[in-house]
């Protein structure tokens, strides 16, 4: 996969609050082209592992009940600079620090249930999409 590929999820309280089309419009008005796209729930097993990386911060628990707490969707998308161009459409982590307009300032509840997932480099969005998606979900 290009560089110019990004991972995302709508996390489970955007999906429960119906704001899956206004943000993958907000998504597509950016300039993303969705190359793959699906509504699925993780088991605690996927949440533990995709959020590995975090494990000793004391969020860890929180953060992986919270992901599996309802459905998520999980998408991969496609733009010139697409993880740069990503987190600067979704914003900071916590809402209450994210700039106007950004996905994150528009429908996250609070820093831990927090809207969407963008990832942070080349390499991860490779690994997270692999994580998500097969290899004929990838063409
Ligand atoms: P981001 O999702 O902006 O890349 P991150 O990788 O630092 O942020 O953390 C992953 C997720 O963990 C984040 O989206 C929400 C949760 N999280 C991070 N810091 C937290 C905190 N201080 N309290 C509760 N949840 C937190
Ligand atoms: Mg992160």
């Amino acid at each position: 996969m290009s560089g110019n590929r990004t991972f995302t999820m709508i996390k489970p309280d955007a999906v429960e609050s119906n704001n899956i089309g206004n943000i993958t419009q907000m998504i597509s008005d950016a300039g993303f082209t969705i190359k793959a796209m699906k509504l699925t729930q993780l088991s605690k097993d996927q949440a533990q592992e995709f959020y590995e990386v975090h494990k000793e911060r004391p969020f860890y628990g929180e953060l992986v009940e919270y992901m599996t707490s309802g459905p998520i969707v999980a998408a991969v998308l496609e733009k010139e600079n697409a993880v740069a161009d990503f987190r600067a459409l979704i914003g900071s982590t916590d809402p209450a620090e994210a700039a106007a307009g950004t996905i994150r300032k528009k429908y996250a509840e609070s820093k831990g249930r927090n809207a969407v997932h963008g990832s942070d480099s080349d390499e991860n969005a490779e690994i997270e999409s692999n994580f998500h998606f097969n290899e004929s979900e990838l063409v």
